[in-house]
């Protein structure tokens, strides 16, 4: 069986972390073999252009340097483990993915929706996620929860409008792909959060294996 692909997505602080690393514990628990990663992020490369895209110093670089910093690094994660995880039939697990890019790059700095899923799928190699667990806080409560945005984050800091469309764009991308993706209301407890995710992944697994 091909593997499966199950990206965590939101805001900052939403708790995209914390849901993933349970759900690595579940899988090993359970004996499923995973690959598990973070956008950007992942190999030498892209954790060095991880690096790039936060720091503060660069925070002026223009709209599509940034666009191409993250499609570079999804590149190289796609290309070196993320295909060849899912070839080996493993669960793959990843701290966001493109989705990210449509809501920051196009909704949050306003980069043309068409052109930015374009690139996307260069990058990802035409791979779409089998579940997206999107979990919904308000900026508000997700960084008071992380004590405030990170000074030292170049797009923490990218003001309460910016963060307003990345709310609004994942609201709609939800909307539009209702197939894969499960919004939960991240302000419930943890374990509250977990049980959803793991009793949608049991669906998508329980399909993928009778090949649906
Ligand atoms: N980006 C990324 C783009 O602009 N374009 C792209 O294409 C991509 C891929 C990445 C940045 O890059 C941008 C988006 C981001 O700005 P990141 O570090 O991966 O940065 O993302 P962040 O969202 O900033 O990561 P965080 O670690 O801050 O947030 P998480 O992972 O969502 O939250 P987590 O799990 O660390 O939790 C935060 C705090 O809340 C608590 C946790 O214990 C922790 O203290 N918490 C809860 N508390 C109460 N109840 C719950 N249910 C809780 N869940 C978690």
């Amino acid at each position: 069986m091909e593997g499966i692909l199950i990206t965590f997505e939101g805001g900052e602080g939403a708790g995209k972390t914390t849901q993933a690393e349970l759900f690595k514990n579940y899988l090993t628990e359970k004996g499923l073999s995973f690959f598990a990663t973070r956008e950007p992020g992942g190999t030498d490369f892209s954790e060095a252009v991880r690096a790039l895209t936060k720091d503060i110093r660069y925070s002026n670089k223009s709209v599509i340097s940034e666009l191409m910093l993250f499609e570079a690094a999804r590149a190289d994660i796609v290309e070196k483990c993320v295909k060849p995880a899912l070839a080996e039939g493993k669960v793959v697990i990843m701290d966001r993915f493109y989705d990210s890019t449509t809501v920051y790059q196009s909704f949050g700095r306003g980069l043309d929706r068409g052109m930015v899923e374009q690139l996307n799928m260069v990058a990802a190699q035409g791979l779409v996620p089998d579940l997206t667990v999107y979990l919904k806080i308000s900026r508000e409560e997700a960084f008071s929860r992380k004590g405030g945005a990170d000074k030292n984050d170049a797009i923490e800091q990218s003001g309460d409008d910016f963060h307003e469309r990345i709310r609004q764009g994942f609201d709609i991308l939800a909307k539009e792909n209702k197939d894969r993706f499960l919004v939960v209301d991240s302000t419930q407890s943890i374990a509250d959060v977990f049980a959803q995710i793991t009793s949608a992944f049991e669906e998508k697994y329980k399909n993928k294996q009778k090949g649906k």
